[in-house]
């Protein structure tokens, strides 16, 4: 049994006590390890433009999920629909049934697929008298007992303050948000307010922090740049191996688990190619289907990393159920963040497991390589691959330098690649590969791009 360390802090700040798996009591110090895991109901929703099949991928998902939060899967419940029902999800009449199911199995929660509204959350959790969450909640709470960094802990922090701020109800009673109920009359203000008020005001605090954190590593990330080496970032579906292929290429010793999110700060090595170049390659948090956009939203300080980079390196699971879908998730993810017009490079891994598979994923994908983060299987490929994308994207250009200019002379070798360098009347004539910035730095020498 795991140890949870889930110092939550929004139970320090206010708000329903009731964690995402209920009330921890003792267990939020870190110190009192669970004796129980729940038992918990998967609820999955079919639309027309979805499969049987589909959902119950997602819902196998979910269940990984649900599991690593700590809580057992005892039934799932696949409902077609046309789409969800506004108050209740699934309809009163599949609500019923679910409640006599949960009675059934003692489930202590029900767990819906999709994020649901408020109302729906409230409705439900009526109806089925039980805690009623949704995959948001779970990917938030695996999230709070991953995060163990200053800032990683600030954002999910703000993550689930900002999904919770809407949920927030008074204390048991159903009524008590409708203002001017009998009971919430009166001078003052309601408990509510008062919660609603402090989560608001940790809200604004928290968003300061970690605007200092973004500005403090955009400096840097400056600094880099000048320093001229081309960012590599790894990104790609949770538990794929982004960390190990980051260990494989670098010795990062960064943590590697079975585990769905076990990577959630950013980690930047320095990398060197077989051509001779370096890049900066960073590994940081991992992807899933419908990732809670309060997450996406709160993680930009660790994201700009990647919408920043050079290169994406799109790592994939080729044991995965199905690899494409996984890809495509990745890429909603990173059109969020603005990083989908970036270059991308895709890498099929656990090729020792996966076998001819990987090989067939690859083919199909231009440019794709296989590899095995384990063992060490097409990672010279891999390497030669990024070393050659890389170049592609930087332009090789001519410059005419005066004699008397050793200076730009040295910062086109100390930013680029000479490839050739000749001596002519008017000075040194050089033929380089440089990046973007340096290109427009160096614009009044240049006198051809090829
Ligand atoms: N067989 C095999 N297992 C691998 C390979 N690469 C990674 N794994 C395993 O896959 C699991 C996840 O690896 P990680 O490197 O932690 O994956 P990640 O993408 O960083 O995952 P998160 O940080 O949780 O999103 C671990 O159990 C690894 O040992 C591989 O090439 N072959
Ligand atoms: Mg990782």
């Amino acid at each position: 049994m795991p140890k949870h360390e889930r110092g939550e802090p929004v139970d320090q700040h206010g708000g329903s006590h009731r964690g995402a798996f209920g009330e921890y009591g003792g267990a939020a110090s870190g110190l009192i390890e669970r004796t129980f895991r729940e038992k918990i109901v998967l609820v999955g929703l079919t639309t027309p433009a979805a499969t049987d099949g589909d959902t119950q991928r997602s819902l196998d998902e979910l269940e990984l999920l649900v599991d690593t939060a700590g809580a057992d899967a005892v039934a799932r419940v696949a409902q077609r629909r046309i789409a969800p029902e506004a108050s209740t999800y699934i309809g009163t009449g599949k609500a019923t049934e679910l409640r006599e199911l949960a009675d059934r199995v003692d489930a202590d929660t029900v767990v819906f697929d999709d994020e649901l509204t408020p109302a729906q959350q409230f409705n439900l959790e009526k109806l089925l008298g039980r805690t009623a969450l949704d995959r948001t909640a779970v990917i938030l709470d695996i999230f709070a007992q991953n995060a163990h960094s200053q800032e990683g802990k600030a954002q999910v922090e703000l993550a689930q303050l900002r999904y919770r701020l809407p949920r927030l109800r008074g204390k048991g009673s159903a009524l008590s948000q409708q203002a001017g109920h009998i009971g919430t009359r009166g001078p003052g203000e309601t408990q509510l307010e008062v919660d609603r008020r402090r989560i608001v005001r940790r809200i604004h605090k928290l968003e300061g922090d970690l605007r200092d954190i973004a500005r403090h590593r955009a400096t840097q990330r400056k600094a880099r740049r000048r320093s001229q080496l081309a960012t590599v970032a790894i990104v790609g579906y949770t538990n794929a191996g982004k960390s190990t292929l980051l260990n494989r290429l670098t010795d990062s010793g960064v943590l590697v688990e079975d585990r769905l999110f076990a990577t959630l700060d950013a980690t930047t090595r320095r990398l060197d190619l077989p051509g001779g170049e370096a890049v900066l390659l960073t590994d940081t948090v991992g992807f899933v289907r419908k990732l809670p956009h309060q997450l996406v939203k709160a993680f930009t300080s660790t994201l700009d990393v990647v919408a920043e980079a050079d290169l994406l390196v799109h790592v994939v699971d080729a044991t995965a159920p199905a690899p494409e879908e996984q890809i495509g998730a990745v890429r909603d993810v990173l059109a969020e963040i603005d990083a989908a017009q970036l270059p991308e490079l895709l890498v099929f891994n656990k090729a020792d497991v996966a076998g001819p598979e990987a090989k067939r994923l690859a083919a199909q994908h231009e440019g794709a390589v296989q590899v095995s983060a384990a063992t060490g299987e097409g990672i010279d490929v891999l390497l030669r691959s990024i070393g050659d994308r890389l170049r592609a994207l930087t332009a090789v250009v001519e410059l005419q330098i005066p004699f008397d200019r050793g200076d730009v002379l040295a910062s086109i070798h100390r930013d680029g690649e000479v490839i050739a360098e000749q001596v002519t009347d008017a000075g040194m004539k050089i033929r380089a590969r440089l990046g973007d910035a340096a290109v427009t730095r160096l614009a009044e020498w240049v006198v051809a791009s090829a």
